[in-house]
């Protein structure tokens, strides 16, 4: 099937829909959309961050893989202790690419190990917090962190374990940092809860308790950066050459410490806008840092992001610094941009991933001449599909009324007023926004589809119509997909490539979706299925 016959907008939606039962296919339907922008730039709504229906195979996590794995994961010397079975932990440790760098053999980094209370089935009918009392006093004999995490699993929720109880009291008696989140993996309908539950205590319990800031003269604080496949390495360096000073990422590559005192930057800059926007608008309620929404994904991203930063602090020097490393950086991704460009442009990607790489990662495929046809998160909200201007509209279900919204209030004796009137007004002159995101969809081609928390059906029926040339995803999607003989990228992982960010990821990028799409390995597969000489199972039966 060549590209021209593939069934596009509301003919391909369709056929997807047409795979589910009646009463199925009405309750999906609100969560497929054909984007189109009208005159406004107004993009069409999407139903998104609602339960996922039972027995489907849907690519979401839970909650606690979104609080102790996403949020958490990156921290290198906070002793992160599961409180649950064994499974729950064993399925957190290592599954993900963190990636730390300590700055000498000496300091900690418990990211290579595993923390749990192990709790049986007597723990379970007797209550676990004795254990958990003794695996925190375990884990600070052995390690003597500076801080020490308790993540709730289901079974701790359903039998009432109150782990902020244990936490309090361990915090008075070893005189150092405990904190529990009650992030249960049943809360909420996604990984998205978790984000939240974990942010929420961070900004309770961590955030603002070292009002020592670093030295530097363009201080910011990145949310939303998790270092996967070495990014925020890539992003660290690229900032100091620049000219700004990194006072602390959430959570890439971070220490408590960074935590303590993210609240000491000037500029907040947000990547992940699902996972952390909350952060961002609670800091500069209590402390007065503005923010804005940057993306380090994309060589052109990447310079547009930098240079909103050097406008943020106006001034000639920084700004000449800024335009110096961009011109620099752009010579070696263009060349690269320019040789996978002849053997990438008109080819296809699909991206269905998390709650904002589906988007961010369009801007690479653009970037080398590649089409998205399709995309959609796995558990974002409605603002990261449509933008934010529809927060406002945006109904609260039972499960999002389940996650503590905060009451932020200005810190008498903190906060500081960094966003003058006059300063907002000259910047908003030269249409300079601030606490926006636009979203994925106005970005989006029209007659492009989009489909919230994608399943294992729509994703095979996708690949059959579509025939796309890469398709973006997860482990647990990635040989299913490639079976169809369409390569799979991880976005989550990277497939063990990366990084990705910045201008050096740009150029990684480019190369490794070269190999991808023109690979003619696929060409050598025939399923066994579609071959004549089919092989054939000869059995007898014997008595
Ligand atoms: Fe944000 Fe993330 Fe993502 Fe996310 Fe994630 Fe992730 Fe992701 Mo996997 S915080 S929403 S919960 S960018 S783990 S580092 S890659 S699904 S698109």
């Amino acid at each position: 099937m060549t590209h021209n016959e593939t069934p596009k907008g509301e003919g391909l939606r369709e056929k997807i829909l047409a795979g589910y039962p009646a009463k199925l296919a009405k309750k999906r339907a609100p969560q497929l959309v054909v984007n189109k922008k009208d005159a406004e730039g107004n993009v069409p709504s999407v139903k998104a961050n609602v339960r996922t229906t039972p027995g489907i195979i849907s690519q979401r996590g839970c909650c606690y893989a979104g609080c102790k794995g996403v949020v958490l994961g990156p921290t290198r010397d906070i002793v992160n202790l599961v409180h649950g079975p064994i499974g729950c932990s064993f399925y957190a440790w290592l599954t993900r690419r963190n990636q730390t760098r300590p700055p000498t053999d000496k300091d900690a980094n418990y990211m290579t190990y595993c923390f749990s209370t192990d709790m049986q089935d007597e723990n379970i009918v007797f209550g676990g917090e004795k254990k958990l009392r003794a695996a925190v006093q375990e884990a600070f004999d052995l390690f003597h962190p500076k801080a020490i995490g308790i993540f709730s699993t289901c079974p701790v929720g359903l039998i009432g374990d109150d782990v902020h109880a244990v936490a309090r009291e361990m915090k008075e008696k070893l005189g150092i940092n405990v904190f529990g989140f009650s992030c249960e993996g049943y809360k909420g309908v996604s990984q998205s809860a978790g984000h939240h539950i974990a942010n929420n205590q961070l900004f309770k319990h961590v955030i603002g308790l070292d009002d020592r800031a670093p030295e530097g003269k363009f201080k910011i604080t990145m949310l939303g950066e998790y270092n996967i496949g070495g990014d925020a390495f890539v992003l660290e360096d690229l900032l100091e050459r620049c000219g700004f000073t990194l006072v602390a990422t959430l959570s890439g590559n971070s220490t408590i410490n960074q935590f303590e005192r993210a609240h000491t930057a000037d500029l907040n800059v947000v990547m992940c806008h699902r996972s952390i926007n909350y952060v961002a608008d609670m800091i500069e309620k209590k402390y007065g840092v503005p923010w804005f929404k940057v993306n380090f994904i994309g060589a052109k991203s990447t310079a547009k992001s930098l240079r909103k930063m050097a406008a943020f602090f106006d001034d000639p020097e920084l700004a000449a610094r800024v335009e110096q490393v961009i011109a620099e950086e752009l010579v070696k991704v263009e060349a690269a941009a320019a040789e996978v460009k002849p053997r990438c442009t008109g080819k296809t990607a699909m991206l269905f991933v998390g709650g904002s790489r589906a988007h961010h990662y369009q801007d690479l495929f653009a970037e080398i001449g590649m089409k998205t046809i399709a995309a959609g998160y796995e558990f974002a909200h409605r603002d990261d599909y449509e933008g934010r201007k529809v927060l406002p509209t945006i109904t609260v279900d039972a499960d999002s009324r389940n996650i503590e919204e905060l009451e932020v209030e200005k810190d008498p004796r903190r906060y500081r007023a960094l966003l003058t009137d006059e300063k907002r007004a000259k910047l908003a002159s030269v249409n300079f926004e601030f606490n926006d995101y636009q979203g994925m969809m106005p970005q989006m081609d029209d007659e492009t589809l989009v489909v919230d928390d994608i399943n294992e059906q729509d994703t095979q029926r996708l690949l059959e119509l579509c025939k796309p040339d890469v398709f973006c995803a997860g482990i647990k999607e990635k040989y299913s997909v490639q079976k169809h003989g369409v390569p799979c990228k991880q976005l989550h992982s990277y497939d063990y490539g990366g990084p990705y960010a910045g201008f050096k990821g740009a150029i990684n990028f480019y190369r490794e979706i070269d190999r991808l799409v023109n690979t003619r390995i696929w060409s050598f597969i025939e399923p066994p299925w579609e071959t004549a000489a089919s092989p054939t199972l000869e059995a007898t039966y014997e008595r």
